[in-house]
């Protein structure tokens, strides 16, 4: 909760036993809450040490406004204000003055010298201005400042002499103003400094040292920035760095060591950046749990890449351009619960990729380019809970494939391109011993031509024994049709179809029992195109049911990537 919010729910908690002592304001002890006010008040009770104002019409602020209670005001806010101008010497005699709110106001500049008497200040909350520059004399005296938050203001430049006095700092944002430069010594002496937020600026480089004061640094938020590269010796001073934001750059690489001194680091963000590879050396051992790394460059995943990463439960790999995951690419995960690689260029996996990963519950690999898996490759998943392979190339699973994928609890195998032939028996038996595991609704052929849209777990062997196995998956649905399942032939109707009226139903269940499938091309097709059609709409409600049942909260990504990323 932010210091504004905690403010007014504090003066709204004074409740009913407020008085109205001004108008249009609340009282409460020493303590005043204005609202909607077009002028500032003249009458405050010199005793006043909390006073607020918000959604007021008043313009400018000035010393003579608060003489009659400067000396015992300790809390001033402005919320939501057309104030633009705060002249100089306002604060000048407020001398206890510990806390600063001026935030949502039309200010753009304040004087050089408002807060130079404030030696009790410890928090100043200016965020959500128009202030455009930074004076660099603004803080020269607030030794006793621990909050400082300049965020969602105007500002591209930081003189790096700004901050030096605070020896106190706890808390500082610039986050979301333009700021394109950093200097060596911004951050210089701000050893108490544990929350840094510089995010969604214009930052494209950070100095080696920046960093190197700040050694009790518990979270630093870089991401939305225009950063291409950090330095190895970055990190190397933050030891106690639990929580690391650098999402949304243009990191292309990582270089080795960069993470090796952050034992604490529990949770970094690296999505949206164009990373081309990571490589052994980049994680040193910490208490990382959660490694997004989708919307990446990432061609391949080597060996040990994550080897120290002995925490970890997620690693998200999606939305890369992966094609080749190596046979110790997850080595030493022994707490992952769930990776994803879905939406890579894969087209096989290593047989012992997923070796030795005893906690491993659901495997991501939808939207890749798998034409076959590999043996056992699920061989030591006891607790395997989900294996997504949708939108593959695969035609059909063999035994082998089965027995492995019989382990998962459920297994998704939509939008793959079945060729409903003798080798998809299998599968179909399958299916049928497991109705539990896949919505059998569906898994569909996608060749021959004739059976397109049939649902594999109700297809009779007859059915399959029509095309031959060998036969090419694309050549089988164009040049090399066989004459009953060419398409010109079967539109062109016969007297037969036409005159006897047709039982859809058993025809669809029945149906290949002998010549069947050559008598009833057409009411087959309008069969077919049913069956697509339905299957394409449930395609759409599942989606959406999926969509929604993925739904998982984390404050650092949106809703909306988690989804589409896991
Ligand atoms: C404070 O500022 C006002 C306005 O600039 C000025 O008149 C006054 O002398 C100053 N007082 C002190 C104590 O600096
Ligand atoms: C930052 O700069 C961009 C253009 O580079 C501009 O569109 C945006 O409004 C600026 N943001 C602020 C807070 O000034
Ligand atoms: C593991 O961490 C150590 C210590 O930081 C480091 O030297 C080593 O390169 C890391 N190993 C891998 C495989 O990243
Ligand atoms: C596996 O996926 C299911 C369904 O999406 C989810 O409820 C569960 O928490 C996941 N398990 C792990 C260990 O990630
Ligand atoms: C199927 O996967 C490919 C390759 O990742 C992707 O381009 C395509 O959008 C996916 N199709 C659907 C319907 O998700
Ligand atoms: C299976 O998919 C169909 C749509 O094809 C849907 O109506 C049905 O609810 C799904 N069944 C399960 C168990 O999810
Ligand atoms: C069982 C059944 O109704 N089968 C029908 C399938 O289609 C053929 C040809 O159109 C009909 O003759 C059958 O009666």
């Amino acid at each position: 909760m932010d210091v504004v919010t905690s403010l007014l729910l504090f003066f709204c908690s004074l409740g009913a036993a407020t008085s109205s002592c001004i108008p249009g304001c609340q009282c409460q002890k020493t303590s005043i809450m204005c609202h909607s006010l077009s002028d500032f008040p003249t009458h405050v009770p010199s005793s006043t040490t909390h006073i607020s104002f918000s959604d007021c019409k008043f313009y400018s602020l000035k010393h003579e406004d608060l003489t009659k209670f400067s000396s015992s005001l300790e809390h001033f806010v402005i919320v939501k204000t057309a104030l633009s101008q705060v002249h100089t010497g306002t604060f000048n005699s407020s001398l206890n003055l510990k806390f600063i709110v001026i935030t949502e106001t039309e200010v753009q500049d304040l004087p050089e010298t408002l807060f130079e008497k404030l030696q009790k200040l410890q928090t100043l909350n200016l965020k959500y201005n128009k202030l455009f520059a930074i004076r660099p004399r603004w803080f020269f005296q607030l030794t006793e400042l621990t909050q400082l938050d300049m965020s969602k203001n105007r500002f591209t430049y930081i003189p790096v002499e700004t901050f030096h006095a605070l020896k106190k700092l706890k808390f500082l944002s610039l986050a979301a103003n333009n700021a394109s430069q950093l200097f060596s010594d911004t951050f210089k002496g701000l050893s108490e400094l544990k929350i840094l937020r510089l995010n969604k600026n214009l930052l494209t480089e950070l100095p080696a040292d920046i960093l190197s004061d700040l050694d009790n640094l518990e979270e630093l938020s870089l991401q939305d920035n225009q950063i291409t590269y950090l330095d190895h010796m970055l990190f190397s001073k933050t030891p106690k760095l639990q929580k690391l934001f650098i999402s949304n750059n243009r990191l292309w690489s990582l270089p080795q060591g960069i993470f090796c001194n952050l034992p604490l680091l529990y949770q970094i963000s690296l999505y949206e950046n164009h990373l081309k590879s990571l490589s052994p050396g980049v994680f040193g051992p910490m208490a990382l749990r959660e490694l997004w790394l989708y919307d990446n460059k990432l061609s391949r995943v080597d060996d040990d890449t994550f080897r120290n990463l002995t925490q970890l439960h997620l690693l998200v790999l999606s939305r890369n351009q992966i094609s080749y995951v190596s046979e110790g690419a997850f080595r030493g995960l022994t707490q992952l619960g769930e990776v994803s690689l879905h939406t890579n260029r894969l087209t096989s996996l290593q047989a012992r990729t997923f070796e030795e990963l005893p906690n491993l519950v659901n495997i991501s690999l939808e939207n890749n380019f798998f034409t076959s898996l590999p043996s056992d490759f699920l061989k030591d998943l006891n607790n395997l809970g989900e294996i997504d392979l949708r939108n593959n190339s695969l035609p059909n699973l063999p035994q082998h494939n089965l027995d492995s994928l019989a382990k998962a609890e459920n297994v998704l195998l939509q939008q793959n391109p079945w060729r409903c032939d003798k080798n998809i028996l299998p599968l179909r038996n399958w299916l049928k011993l497991y109705p539990s595991k896949v919505n059998q609704t569906l898994v569909v052929c996608e060749t021959p031509l004739n059976l397109k849209g049939e649902i594999i777990a109700m297809l009779a062997d007859e059915d399959l024994m029509a095309v031959s196995p060998s036969e090419d998956p694309v050549l089988a649905s164009t040049e090399k049709r066989r004459p009953h399942t060419d398409l010109p032939k079967q539109i062109s109707p016969s007297a037969e179809v036409l005159t006897t009226p047709t039982s859809k139903q058993e025809n669809v269940t029945n149906r290949g029992k002998g010549q069947g499938v050559q008598a009833n091309n057409i009411s087959l097709i309008l069969i077919a195109l049913a069956v697509v059609s339905t299957v394409i709409i449930s395609s759409v409600i599942i989606g959406c049911i999926y969509w929604k049942r993925n739904r998982r909260g984390n404050e650092n990504i949106s809703q909306m990537s988690r989804n589409s990323v896991l």
